[in-house]
């Protein structure tokens, strides 16, 4: 059957709000909003008045993350994380991140005032994509202790740390700790779009995530020697731009060559990078995914191999630096169950499915029981200011919310912990 009108209507405002934010971007042109930026702040003013007249005590934590709490029957019983990250890559659709917290903002109202036998807490992350700093999951990495020292000192383009940003916007990096995770956590759900083509392939409007694809993210450096573009004969050159382009066209050969292996150089940056000058240097990103912990590893691992035989062969040196390098994370099989059940109450067929994107999901699942449901991706596409979602999807979505709630509601798992609490 389809969606009600009521979810209709709560779907089309959540499109609407995902639009609004959209356009809090550091550029005028396209959304692109990184950690802490200023345009952050009205992500966070604009979604606490969406929050406050629900009776939620909203508050941003040290690292930056907006915190809704909707306290329970009982203010101490555990409560359910519901949240996904507010940053965005450079000139991104409105949909990446910012949907999983409005999705959870429109299930608070459509409670209309009911209090639950556990609480809800909405949490919008200060930043999972990584732009900034080079290093993803910031934001989640604070609520499970790992925002640490050595991750404080990292340093953006202009030389500003991950501190200094924090104090910068106000917030204080001593009171980190108090945005660990306490107290009693039923579990985090994330609701985010798949940002790929499966579901729309199968014709369906949401998935059950039962893991999270590893990835490791690298920096190369390809050095040669800069020299004249005019005068330097081609076989006296050491020509690190041309030893990189070599190189990038195996990483896209090795990545075709093992299923399921997604292989991808994102950046290139070649030193003094003009016209009239052999590169001297040059700088990539490799990201390689795979659900497979081991394939991923050994596909670095040969991807490195053949970065320093391009460069012996050329006269070059090439070095490289681990940037990240995540496992691949189950979710919490009780919770995909439960999310199967709530989606098959929409009167929809469920569908598991492993996600190629990372996700906070991954970070937190490290200290409570974690799941995601994903919304159908229109031609697949995100990372694209194109992104978009069906508005019938986003009401499906929200149907399976509030049928998730009510079967955490009765579930013996619960009533253990609240007994306990
Ligand atoms: O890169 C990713 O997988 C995610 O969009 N941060
Ligand atoms: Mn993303
Ligand atoms: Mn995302």
């Amino acid at each position: 059957m389809p969606p009600s009108e009521e979810s209709r209507v709560r779907a089309k405002t959540v499109i609407d709000r995902c639009r609004k934010l959209a356009g809090f971007s550091e550029r005028p042109d396209s959304t692109s909003r990184t950690f802490l930026s200023p345009p952050m702040r009205d992500c966070h003013q604009e979604i606490g008045e969406w929050l406050e007249p629900l009776g939620v005590e909203v508050r941003i934590d040290a690292a930056g993350n907006l915190r809704g709490f909707y306290p329970g029957s009982d203010r101490a019983a555990p409560r359910l994380l519901v949240g996904s990250h507010l940053d965005t890559v450079p000139d991104a659709g409105a949909f990446d991140g910012a949907l999983g917290v409005v999705l959870g903002v429109a299930l608070l109202e459509s409670l209309e005032g009911v209090r639950l036998p556990f609480g809800i807490e909405i949490i919008g992350f200060s930043e999972e994509e990584g732009v900034r700093f080079g290093t993803p999951f910031i934001g989640s990495r604070a609520l499970v202790g790992r925002l640490d020292e050595d991750l404080l000192r990292h340093e953006d383009a202009h030389g500003t740390s991950v501190r200094a940003a924090i104090e910068g916007f106000g917030l204080k990096p001593a009171e980190i700790p108090a945005a660990r995770l306490k107290g009693d956590v039923l579990g985090y759900v994330e609701f985010h779009i798949e940002q790929g083509p499966v579901l729309e392939e199968l014709g369906l409007a949401l998935g059950a995530v039962e893991a999270v694809a590893g990835q490791s993210k690298l920096e190369f450096a390809f050095l040669g020697r800069a020299n004249h573009a005019g005068t330097t004969p081609m076989h006296l050159r050491r020509d690190s731009l041309a030893g990189a382009a070599e190189w990038i066209s195996v990483v896209e050969r090795e990545g075709k060559s093992v299923p399921g292996l997604v292989a991808t150089v994102g950046t290139v940056e070649p030193k003094p990078g003009v016209a009239n000058v052999i590169a001297g240097e040059t700088r990539l990103t490799l990201d390689v995914r795979h659900r497979v912990d081991d394939v991923r590893t050994r596909a670095v691992d040969a991807l490195v191999r053949l970065a320093q035989e391009i460069a012996t062969r050329r006269g070059l040196t090439v070095t490289e630096r681990t940037l990240l390098s995540q496992p691949s994370v189950p979710m919490d099989r009780g919770m995909v169950e439960q999310i199967e059940e709530a989606i098959r109450r929409t009167g929809l067929k469920p569908h598991r499915m492993v996600s190629g994107a990372g996700h906070d999901a991954m970070i937190l699942a490290e200290k409570v029981p974690s799941a995601m449901i994903f919304l159908r991706t229109p031609g697949g596409l995100s990372h694209n200011p194109e992104e978009t979602v069906r508005m019938e999807d986003v009401a499906r979505a929200l149907e399976a919310g509030s049928h998730l709630l009510s079967l955490l509601a009765r579930s013996p798992a619960l009533e253990r912990r609240v007994k306990r609490a």
